[in-house]
């Protein structure tokens, strides 16, 4: 019985269909399976393999922005009985889009995805600059601090923040991760940065296997 509402509610996340997956997981609630298992088996399950589909491009953009809104409506039904339960993060992210960039499409497919994998995050939107980055992953003491940028010409932006953070004398507290279309990992390397993923799915793994690594 859990197992079949748990399925049901990942194919129909998969379709992106908020109401239908928020009806579910409330159903669900109410029938008394443990949040963190709708969690796990009802959505993260339904958006991993969504990740996995617009890594081999069977899906795209559009696709995976209704399943991440479908994950969003299943997840805030979900939220107070898992705080109540204790779901512990497996670390905490502060993301955003680096300064002069307003590019937010990509960003907000990598948050998905690291909210997915079980991480917090703290989305500081677009056009961040370096002191806004570091105030906030101090403010919540972050493990990783993520930048994102789509222009070649924001791409300074990102080592401005890593010499901020240098400067600020905390350039070792946090793990960097940089991403977006012109980025690679030549240029991550160039910046000192400590994770370069090309895709989302990717993001959230490296930021999994970094912050375990720890
Ligand atoms: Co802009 N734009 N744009 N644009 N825009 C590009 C990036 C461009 C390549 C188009 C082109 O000319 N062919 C070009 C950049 C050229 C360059 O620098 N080499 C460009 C330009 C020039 C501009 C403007 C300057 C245009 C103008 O005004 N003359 C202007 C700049 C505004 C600014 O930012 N200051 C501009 C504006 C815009 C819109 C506002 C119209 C809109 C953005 C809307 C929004 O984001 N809310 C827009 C869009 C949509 C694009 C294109 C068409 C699509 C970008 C996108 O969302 N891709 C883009 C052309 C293209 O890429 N084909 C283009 C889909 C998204 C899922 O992919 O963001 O790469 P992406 O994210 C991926 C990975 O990169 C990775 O994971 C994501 C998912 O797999 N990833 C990370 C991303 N961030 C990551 C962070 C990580 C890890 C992985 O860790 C932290």
């Amino acid at each position: 019985m859990a197992q079949e509402i748990l399925q049901e509610m990942s194919a129909l996340l998969q379709k992106g269909k908020a109401k239908d997956v928020k009806r579910l997981a409330q159903e669900a609630l109410d029938q008394g399976i443990d949040p963190k298992e709708i969690l796990n088996e009802g959505l993260l399950s339904g958006m991993m393999i969504i990740g996995e589909k617009f890594k081999n491009n069977e899906v795209f953009v559009p696709e995976v922005l209704v399943a991440a809104r479908a994950m969003s409506a299943g997840t805030k039904i979900l939220e107070e009985k898992l705080m109540e339960a204790g779901v512990e993060p497996i670390g905490r992210v502060v993301i955003g889009t680096v300064k002069g960039d307003l590019h937010d499409i990509g960003k907000n497919l990598v948050i998905m995805m690291l909210k997915a994998a079980g991480f917090e995050v703290f989305d500081l939107g677009v056009d961040v600059d370096a002191d806004t980055y570091i105030d906030k992953a101090e403010e919540v003491n972050a493990d990783i601090i993520g930048m994102s940028s789509l222009l070649t010409t924001t791409m300074p932006a990102m080592k401005e923040v890593i010499d901020a953070m240098k400067a600020r004398g905390v350039r070792e507290k946090y793990i960097v991760m940089v991403g977006g279309a012109p980025v690679t990992q030549a240029y991550a390397d160039q910046i000192g940065a400590d994770i370069y993923s090309e895709d989302a799915a990717t993001a959230a793994e490296k930021a999994k296997a970094a912050v375990l690594a720890k």
